[in-house]
């Protein structure tokens, strides 16, 4: 409303930005009577002439300014940053790190941001060359302010709010860059954005009080330098955040809808090696512990149909608090995402961990995600001796663990290939029962919704 009212008393043409704001502003919020059309008509050449220099700073600072301004009021009354909760609310499904904004790095911001605020001519029309120069100034501050700052605010913006992500794209957040770093960076970006407004209106202000020309210049090139050397105090905000977006863009994308199979088991196990031959992924296989340590994804693809496998991190023999993040985001997996479980166990020993301490995590696992659709595999069976004659007396569970691992599991080399068509033919099973598993809780989810809607 202000922005409307002040362009049309100073008789000022609006910017495009300030077109477009008040289209915006006039389509909700404006009042009819309280836009001053016509006004101007009735004002004498001099006194728009008057009105237009003492009030350049003014327009410059309530018009040209709200769409980097907009945000910060809408933000003022809140601790964290995220202006645009009805816009993060659209997130509640997976997928919103993929439609993460494209974030500049600061520098081309800078460059791009000085480069159109240089070619800001004076308003047309001002014959006094101390008033145009004055005007210039202004308007060129002000268009500085508003290209460093706009992009910013794009980014508060249409950067999720943590709070209505899924919950698996939340733990992905807190694993990887550390529980409330993510919203710190946002909020430093934030923190720059307000910076240069304060900054930007206070220059833009002084250059449009200048009594001559000379002024105007000193005035606009201090205003210049001010905001460039708070763009750059700031600018390692903007960096990190194109760096949370790269990260967040390239990680896997999971459709919970789909049937997935999510391969478990103490680090160097061969759980990577398994994926390979099953699936279109291909995560590194190496002979040290924690090759993967992130969350990978392959296809496969059966009967037309498209199935998910999910590498994960090896679980090592420790209490839950004592995890480090990179296993933490197995276990996120396994929280968050309906999967079924191809447990992975070494009983060689080749892998680093001992067959005791996978028996402890196994049985752990098995505890929390028993409800699971479930598949033991035995990897490395080319170094295992033949068990098929072991006897194990008494009912040692850990003994029996060790000689044939858990009740039903197979045996499978990935060096000789046996029992990987075996293996192959169970994964498949496995993925229909979870096809028909999703089905019928979707059947059962719209039935619920619609005795509740009748
Ligand atoms: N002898 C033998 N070695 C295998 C077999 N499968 C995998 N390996 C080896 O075991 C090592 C670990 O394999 P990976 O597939 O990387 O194991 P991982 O469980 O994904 O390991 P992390 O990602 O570190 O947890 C590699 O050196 C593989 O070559 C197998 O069937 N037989
Ligand atoms: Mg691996």
């Amino acid at each position: 409303m202000r922005a409307s009212n002040l362009l049309h008393q100073l008789q000022i043409p609006p910017t495009n930005l300030a077109k477009r704001s008040i289209r915006r502003f006039s389509n909700s919020q404006i009042p009819k009577g309280c836009f001053p059309v016509g006004d101007t008509g009735r004002k004498s050449a001099s006194e728009t002439q008057k009105s237009h220099s003492l009030c350049i700073c003014r327009q410059l600072q309530s018009s040209s300014c709200e769409n980097a301004e907009e945000g910060t009021r809408r933000s003022n009354s809140e601790d964290v940053v995220f202006t645009l909760e009805k816009a993060s609310k659209k997130h509640e499904t997976v997928g919103a790190f993929q439609k993460l904004p494209m974030v500049m790095p600061a520098i081309d911001i800078l460059s791009s941001a000085q480069r159109k605020a240089r070619n800001v001519p004076p308003t047309k029309g001002i014959a006094n060359i101390a008033k145009r120069e004055k005007n210039r100034g202004a308007k060129q501050l002000d268009a500085l302010m508003k290209e460093l700052a706009v992009p910013l605010r794009t980014y508060m913006e249409t950067f999720p709010n943590k709070r209505y992500l899924h919950p698996y794209e939340r733990s992905l957040i807190e694993l990887t860059f550390g529980e409330g770093n993510y919203e710190q960076v946002l909020g430093r970006v934030d923190a720059l954005r307000k910076k240069l407004i304060s900054v930007g209106k206070q220059h833009a202000s002084l250059c449009a009080q200048s009594s001559s020309k000379r002024e105007a210049e000193e005035r606009l090139n201090e205003g210049r330098k001010r905001l460039e050397e708070t763009f750059n105090i700031g600018k390692s905000a903007v960096d990190d955040l194109l760096t949370v977006a790269k990260t967040l863009r390239a990680m896997p994308v999971v459709d919970p809808r789909t049937p997935t199979l999510c391969l478990v088991g103490a680090p160097n196990v061969g759980k990577s090696s398994l994926v390979r031959i099953l699936s279109s992924g291909k995560p590194e296989v190496c002979n040290y512990p924690f090759t993967t340590r992130g969350v990978l994804m392959g296809h496969i693809i059966l009967n037309y149909e498209r199935f998910q496998v999910t590498d994960t991190p090896g679980l090592l023999r420790r209490h839950e608090d004592d995890r480090n993040n990179i296993e933490r985001l197995t276990l996120a997996v396994l929280s968050h995402l309906p999967t079924a479980v191809l447990f992975v166990h070494d009983l060689s020993g080749e892998c680093g961990t001992s067959p005791d301490d996978q028996f402890v995590t196994y049985k752990e696992i098995k505890e929390r995600f028993g409800d699971r659709l479930w598949l033991d595999v035995i990897s490395k069976c080319d170094l295992l001796g033949d068990s098929s004659t072991g006897i194990i007396e008494g009912d040692d569970a850990v003994a029996r663990y060790k000689m044939f691992g858990p009740d039903g599991s197979i045996r499978v080399s990935v060096k000789s290939e046996l029992g990987v068509d075996e293996l192959k033919s169970r994964v498949h099973q496995l993925l229909i029962s979870q096809m028909a598993r999703i089905r019928s809780e979707k059947g059962e989810e719209q039935s619920d919704g619609m005795i509740s809607s009748s």
